[in-house]
């Protein structure tokens, strides 16, 4: 006789600690608990679980399509599952690091993820600044929408409909950016799912701790994920001979080098060098791969 137990499937909406929130295909949510380590999940996964009173006990995790990575100081720590896309946001204020979205960027092209840049905030005059800093991602071929959330709710709305509808998109970037407005935009009743959520999982309002799910319609066809901002963007999970080649820019020339197995730093006939001193890869761009190899290199 077979003791296996027919599980139920939930999706994880959010999590905190060892909390976690899964929905039920009929649209329940109910706090769940993982059995053990390997059972650690992240929003967007699909997970088995099993009813223990009122709470529940996620078995295991089902396969993922991806899953997007950041590190945290020394820990590695994932962010969502399960993605059809990113929506990079940044803003004219707070002045954003271009190195962190420059990373943000490679974890997405690592995790086969999608991604787009959108800049908020441009009822902001220091959004002139802002856009000459993503020249280089526009002319790398990087879509870079332009918004004011705020000021201008219906056109951001009506443009970012078509771009959502049936997917599941994270949104994430600086603490400050203007992601959770940008849910509130887009979803009704978000105040009352994070009210909910954060109640459930005991975690503060206004600015985002927590990773949570919104569906966008009733039917539950289209989805957000709204995050924490964050501060750093380490890239520990990648193998830094892998880096270039997950820079489009780098990319596109570093077929062009003497070796095979150029560093792009020192070597002579270098492609990437070539094509910095014609202008055809930034030098901020330059700058921030020094640092991601230096930070990645083994010591
Ligand atoms: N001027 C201006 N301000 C905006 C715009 N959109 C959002 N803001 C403001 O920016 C601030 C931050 O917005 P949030 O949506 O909380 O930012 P967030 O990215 O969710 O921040 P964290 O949760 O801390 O990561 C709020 O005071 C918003 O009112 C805009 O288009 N123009
Ligand atoms: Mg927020
Ligand atoms: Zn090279």
């Amino acid at each position: 006789m077979s003791k296996t137990v027919a599980l139920d499937i939930g999706l994880v909406v959010a999590g905190h600690g060892r909390h976690y929130i899964v929905e039920t295909p009929e649209g329940e949510r109910l706090i769940c608990h993982p059995r053990g380590k390997r059972s650690d999940c992240v929003v967007g996964d699909r997970v088995r679980w099993q009813a223990s009173g009122d709470e529940g006990v996620i078995e295991h995790v089902e396969p993922r399509r991806n899953l997007l990575f950041r590190q945290d100081e020394w820990k590695i720590k994932s962010f969502a599952a399960n993605l059809d896309q990113m929506l990079l946001l940044v803003a004219a204020e707070p002045v954003f690091s271009e190195s962190q979205l420059a990373r943000a960027l490679i974890a997405a092209e690592h995790a086969g993820i999608p991604a787009r840049i959108v800049l908020n905030k441009i009822d902001l005059p220091a959004s002139g600044a802002a856009r000459e800093r993503l020249a280089p991602y526009a002319a790398m071929g990087v879509d870079v929408l332009e918004v004011a959330l705020k000021v201008h709710q219906d056109e951001a709305r009506a443009w970012l409909a078509d771009l959502l509808h049936g997917r599941t998109t994270l949104v994430l970037g600086p603490s400050g950016t203007g992601k959770s407005t940008l849910i509130n935009l887009l979803v009704p009743d978000a105040r009352a799912q994070v009210g909910e959520l954060s109640l459930a999982l005991g975690t503060g309002r206004h600015t985002t701790t927590t990773t949570q799910w919104y569906w966008l319609d009733r039917e539950r066809s289209t989805a957000l994920i709204d995050s924490p901002g964050f501060q750093e963007f380490g890239l520990r999970q990648i193998g830094v001979q892998h880096l270039p080649a997950l820079m489009t820019d780098f990319r596109a020339h570093a077929s062009q080098c003497r070796f095979y197995n150029c560093t792009h730093l020192h070597e002579p006939d270098c492609g990437v060098r070539a094509a910095l001193d014609r202008g055809e890869i930034s030098a901020s761009r330059y700058r921030i791969y020094g640092e991601i190899v230096a930070e990645l290199a083994p010591r």
